[in-house]
């Protein structure tokens, strides 16, 4: 039985989602950023870690949402077999872990991004990222034009891996989802979903 370790909100909701949707027997166990119990399962600590039985570790979202579509073929979470199917599932995962998640690290973490710790440097890191997510949800709300999934092959694990990082635009961008009419539809879709909601429920301590 695999184990997730997961922070509440944080992208690790995106495999304990897919772990939900294929609904075989899975272990979540709550960490926080940079414990003990997290640095011995991932040096980094980050979540989301995944670990097999065997003691095989795996971290970074993209290769776990991946392993996870390919150890489960039944569940048909990969978005296509095709050659341009699993290109275009490579595509929209790099997209989300380079371009999304990172243009969200100065709006959670500004001062990781200026030695001046007075308060207007950090705002002003903080604006800069805000304008960086948005680029990014332009980007994301125009693909999902006339889209109900991000993928061609209906929902896939990148639904999944999008739908943290739209919660965050939600709370954390000045306009939250206004602007971003398709973005918010994928978003309600999700969140409508009952396996969702059971992690997001979990995930609260619910
Ligand atoms: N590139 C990694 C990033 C993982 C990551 O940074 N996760 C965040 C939560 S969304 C975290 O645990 N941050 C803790 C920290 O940076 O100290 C991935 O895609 O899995």
């Amino acid at each position: 039985m695999p184990t997730l370790y997961y922070a509440p909100g944080a992208c690790s909701l995106a495999p304990h989602i897919v772990l939900e949707w294929i609904g075989a027997p899975y272990e979540a166990v709550r960490v926080k950023h940079g414990s003990e119990e997290l640095l011995a399962v991932n040096p980094a600590g980050a979540v989301p870690t995944l670990r097999e039985d065997d003691g095989w570790l795996l971290t970074q979202a993209g290769a776990i949402l991946d392993y996870l579509a390919n150890k489960h073929p039944e569940a048909g979470l990969s978005g296509g077999d095709s050659l341009r199917a699993r290109a275009e599932a490579h595509r929209w995962s790099a997209f989300l872990t380079s371009d999304v998640h990172a243009a969200f690290w100065p709006v959670f973490m500004p001062f990781r991004y200026t030695a001046d710790e007075g308060k207007e440097a950090r705002r002003a890191v903080v604006e800069a990222g805000h304008k960086l997510v948005a680029k990014q949800f332009d980007i994301l709300n125009t693909h999902l034009d006339g889209r109900e999934h991000m993928l061609d092959g209906g929902r896939s694990v990148i639904d999944a891996y999008a739908f943290p990082m739209i919660r965050w635009a939600q709370k954390m961008l000045p306009g939250g989802l206004e602007p971003y009419a398709n973005v918010q539809a994928l978003h309600d879709g999700l969140a409508a979903d009952p396996a969702v909601q059971r992690i997001l429920a979990r995930e609260a301590g619910k």
